[in-house]
């Protein structure tokens, strides 16, 4: 594809692909729907009244906000603007927003009703003081300094103009959190989610303007973003908010009542769905297409769910540093248990300890090469330099490639495991004891035995009404043998209630060795 031109604002972008569908759905949310043309003069009065706030070119907003069509509303028109938005997780702590609010110094914040009282007390907390609070759907009448996100769209004229940004620009920050540290604030360019788009979207998911799109991912997540904002916007399709967690029960509503061709989740959530006794009929869905991302999609999981359903789940690897997915499957052309080939646009290497590249079927780290890569983590020199190297980022995760050419996820880089001096895929492992009927989820590790070396432990949780005994604990033991090399097998088991996740869903490998080590 053609690179974007030098001056470049992406809510134009999106606006004017848009101009000929006004009265065509865009959003539907738990309140009603937002058609294109509203959409566009709504984000445009936002970037007025942000002006009109005080709001300076390049300066930040928070944006905490809900899935509903105001989240939309509120991007758009702070990227109209030449404002940056910092869009952040809606399930953090007010000590996290009150660093994020130093360390982004947003000028004002854009906040769901539910979340002020947690935005407040970060303020109070922290000594950065906002400039305006808008809320949006306020119910009754709000505390002092906050206003309407709703009364100030309606006191404004549309912005007349986008300003006059470049594509190489900071557009928005996403906030990425590691095994380790606080959060970094990953700042993304407006060029940025037009080549996700280009790169991925459009060749590889097809995604198409009879498309209505619902993910169960979030949009202050990279996936969720690209998934309901970045890719159905730029191909003119519909797509379906929900403000709640996506139990399977909520996920069940939308797919059955809104009738979505995609579905985006993640491999917890699928197994989920797929373990809960509200798993709709196949006929009772409109699915053509799944994607997953977050981590590696087990094969079980991936054929139980085609199986069922007739739809394939398109797994794929991305990252708050590329924006989103560079690794995946195609549609008709999926090898679950893999995460597919590289998208066309991005480079990668798998290296190994030495640096150079190792050969097929050996483990490496990943290493990406491509046009959508984050321009910094803001204020954080080292570890900017330590990920993004030069045209190459360092992804953090192990794969190697099979002989035909497709990337087999081996964990993450600090998840890795070695084991009388080979290594194991703490990921391998799990798949495995998940493949037991009893087993829902499973979380490996590697703890030391009494002479110091590491054997690895397993965290499995059961599904309902199964009980974890020596005999069970025979045989996953069993169960893993059969299926991996002699070193893999776990030499000790805890049954537990729940594992570790970030809020992407994400085990949390690194709390069960923090345990561990206590
Ligand atoms: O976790 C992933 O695979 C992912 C995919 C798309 C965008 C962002 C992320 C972290």
């Amino acid at each position: 594809p053609e690179p974007p031109p030098a001056e470049f604002n992406y809510a134009e972008h999106l606006f004017q692909r848009n101009r000929g569908r006004a009265g065509k759905i865009a959003y539907t949310d738990d309140h009603g729907d937002l058609g294109y043309g509203e959409l566009e003069q709504r984000a445009r009065r936002l970037a007025a009244a942000l002006r009109a706030l005080g709001v300076r070119r390049e300066e930040r907003v928070l944006l905490l906000m809900h899935d509903c069509s105001d989240w939309p509303v509120s991007f758009l028109g702070a990227l109209y603007a030449g404002v940056v938005p910092v869009c952040v997780n809606t399930l953090l702590t007010p000590d996290d927003y009150a660093h994020m609010l130093e360390h982004s110094r947003a000028q004002a914040a854009l906040v769901s009703e539910s979340l002020l009282p947690t935005l407040q007390a970060a303020m109070d907390k922290g000594r950065h003081e906002l400039g305006a609070i808008l809320v949006s759907r306020p119910a009754g009448p709000l505390p002092d300094g906050a206003r309407s996100l709703e009364a100030t769209i309606a006191a404004h004229e549309p912005l007349a103009a986008p300003a006059r940004t470049l594509a190489d620009e900071p557009a928005f920050w996403l906030y990425s959190s590691g095994s380790t540290g606080r959060p970094k604030g990953t700042v993304h360019s407006h060029a940025n989610p037009y080549w996700c788009t280009a790169l991925f979207a459009e060749p590889v998911l097809g995604m198409r303007e009879d498309d209505k799109v619902f993910s169960a991912a979030k949009l202050f997540f990279a996936y969720g973003m690209g998934n309901a904002l970045l890719f159905p916007l730029a191909a003119g399709a519909s797509v379906v908010l929900m403000a709640e967690r996506p139990t399977p029960e909520a996920c069940f509503r939308r797919l059955t009542e809104q009738q979505p061709t995609i579905f985006c989740g993640a491999p917890t959530g699928y197994a989920g769905l797929l373990a809960s006794p509200g798993l709709p009929p196949r006929d009772a869905v409109a699915l053509r297409l799944c994607t997953s991302a977050g981590e590696a999609l087990p094969r079980d999981i991936g054929e139980r769910f085609t199986a069922h359903f007739g739809c394939e789940i398109i797994d794929g690897i991305g990252s708050t540093e590329m924006l989103h997915i560079f690794l995946s499957n195609r549609p008709g052309d999926v090898r679950y248990g893999t995460t597919g080939k590289p998208v066309d646009g991005y480079e990668l290497e798998l290296r190994g300890e030495d640096g150079r590249p190792v050969p097929d079927g050996e483990i490496g780290d990943l290493y990406i090469r491509g046009p959508s890569s984050a321009i910094m983590y803001w204020h954080n020199r080292e570890k900017t330099r330590d990920t993004f190297l030069g045209a190459w980022t360092r992804s953090g995760d192990k794969y190697s490639r099979d002989p035909d050419g497709y990337y087999v996820y081996a964990g993450r880089s600090d998840d890795m495991l070695k084991v009388s001096g080979q290594y194991v895929s703490p990921f391998s492992v799990e798949a495995t004891l998940v493949l037991h009927p009893d087993v829902l989820e499973a979380a490996v590790i590697g703890v030391p035995d009494p002479d110091g070396l590491i054997r690895t432990k397993a965290f499995v949780v059961l599904k309902d009404g199964r009980r974890g005994d020596a005999g069970l604990e025979a045989e996953l033991k069993a169960l893993v043998k059969q299926h991996l090399a002699p070193h893999c097998y776990p030499r000790s088991f805890a049954f537990v209630d729940e594992l570790p996740k970030t809020a992407t869903g994400k085990i949390q490998r690194f709390r069960l060795r923090q345990q561990e080590s206590e």
